[in-house]
């Protein structure tokens, strides 16, 4: 241990009756839940880049937080790693997530920042051996170097392309080194500023083009973990080419990658998209496409992504359920993308941040566990939509009749539907007695 969280001892569960700030209350990784370990629903990651790169800067203020490793070489990359995993360690999460640019400082060629991004990785490699901590997934930042500006994969320029296909290439092989149980690709510059200087057409096949690359050097180095798209509407861009998950899956499926490639949903860019998590959710899953999750809101009123610990279990365990449902996590987990306010320039308050948002997950996925094990609110769907088991409407849905053939039923048989509560209310109150 390094004494940068001095005095703070590992966190443990004591109970929803705890008064203890630095305990959990409802994260107990050995209960079990639906027959599983809670540890094992939720897997729990923390993100490397918000918790240990991230200075507390916003777009009118530079650096709040004071951190010994900023500004520093490899070596201060390396006492980074070192209190990256002390956090792992006090909070006993399974998991961690990074990018490149996170973990070590840039090179002044692309080899040098290769060679350090490997040597770090031999860190990673023997603290992961030491504590038990595994990789959720690794990453490339293709979005903060200037090189980046104006796209990654989706640049005009084909050196930039090169250039971004090279970077993918090293984080891949280090996200296999590593035993990464998936490889995620957000686009954060694959998009635009303004349609006036761009070719969208040109672009969404260059995109394509990359993770067609992806997913056959996945198959060619036999790397077993999921590759994962994670879908966000805009910010830094104007548009981004993976807006939500809907749009996500039509490219997905022009470009013939929707057995290949899944999801990585973030609350707080579903919300930018105008959507709910659990919307997101429970069409990736309806889809087949349901990977993982990044689990940070975003503020109700501020309109942009300011990735907040989730704090908020009825969002939660609408989330868990719809997760639940799709069959829990595979290769997912839960990552928590989220990072400190800027006036929490402490130490602890990464525990307080993480802690709280452990919790919140912890009680929505009781809660959802609760709902399923209760049975009212599914079989209340169940009823909802049981007349589709009848022949003639299953007829129907199968293509079995045409388009006059029902209107002469309908005719012939005066049918005139009576009109079927839909019980928002109801199901309202019947979520909360959960929650
Ligand atoms: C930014 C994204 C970003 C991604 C990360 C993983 O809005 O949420 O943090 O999650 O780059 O690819
Ligand atoms: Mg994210």
């Amino acid at each position: 241990m390094t004494d940068f969280f001095k005095g703070i001892e590992p966190v443990k569960y004591e109970g929803p009756e705890t008064t203890n700030p630095l305990a959990y209350r409802h994260y107990n990784p050995d209960e079990v839940i639906l027959g599983k370990r809670m540890e094992d629903h939720l897997r729990f990651a923390v993100a490397y880049w918000h918790s240990f790169a991230w200075e507390g800067t916003d777009p009118f203020g530079g650096r709040t937080f004071e951190r010994p490793w900023f500004d520093g070489g490899m070596d201060a990359a390396t006492v980074k790693a070192d209190v990256a995993f002390d956090l792992f360690a006090l909070l006993g999460v399974p998991f961690f997530c990074f990018h490149d640019a996170d973990v070590r400082p840039e090179g002044e060629s692309f080899a040098e920042s290769k060679s350090r991004l490997d040597a770090i990785a031999d860190v990673f490699e023997k603290k992961m051996a030491e504590t038990g901590v595994k990789l959720l997934w690794g990453t490339a930042n293709l979005s903060s170097n200037r090189r980046f500006m104006s796209g990654a994969a989706t640049n005009p320029d084909p050196d930039v392309f090169a250039y971004t296909a090279a970077t993918i290439k090293a984080n891949m092989d280090v996200t296999m080194r590593l035993g990464g149980a998936n490889y995620v690709l957000w686009g954060g510059r694959e998009g635009y500023e303004t349609l006036l200087n761009t070719r969208l057409g040109q672009e969404l096949d260059q995109m394509a083009r990359m993770l067609s690359m992806v997913v056959d050097y996945k198959h060619k180095i036999g790397f077993k973990g999921t590759i994962l798209v994670e879908p966000k509407p805009q910010e830094p861009t104007k548009h981004q080419y993976d807006y939500d998950v809907a749009t996500v899956y039509g490219f997905l499926r022009r470009y013939g990658l929707e057995d290949e490639v899944k999801v990585n949903i973030e609350v707080g860019h579903a919300f930018l998209a105008g959507h709910t998590f659990e919307h997101e959710l429970a069409l990736a899953a309806a889809l087949g496409i349901f990977g993982s999750i990044d689990m940070n809101r975003n503020d109700y009123q501020s309109g942009w992504d300011t990735d907040q610990f989730p704090n908020n279990a009825q969002e939660t365990t609408l989330a868990y359920y719809h997760i639940l449902k799709a069959g829990g996590f595979g290769t997912g987990g839960t990552n928590f993308d989220s990072k400190l306010r800027r006036q929490s320039v402490d130490p602890v308050d990464l525990l307080h941040g993480h802690i709280g948002g452990m919790d919140t997950c912890a009680r929505g996925l009781k809660a959802a566990a609760a709902i399923i094990e209760d049975g009212t609110y599914d079989a209340f769907l169940n009823e909802r939509y049981k007349d589709w088991q009848g022949a003639e409407a299953q007829a129907m849905l199968k293509g079995d009749r045409s388009l006059e053939e029902i209107a002469a039923r309908v005719e012939h048989e005066g049918i005139n539907p009576p009109l079927r509560s839909g019980r928002q209310e109801f199901l309202e109150n019947l979520i909360n007695r959960f929650v």
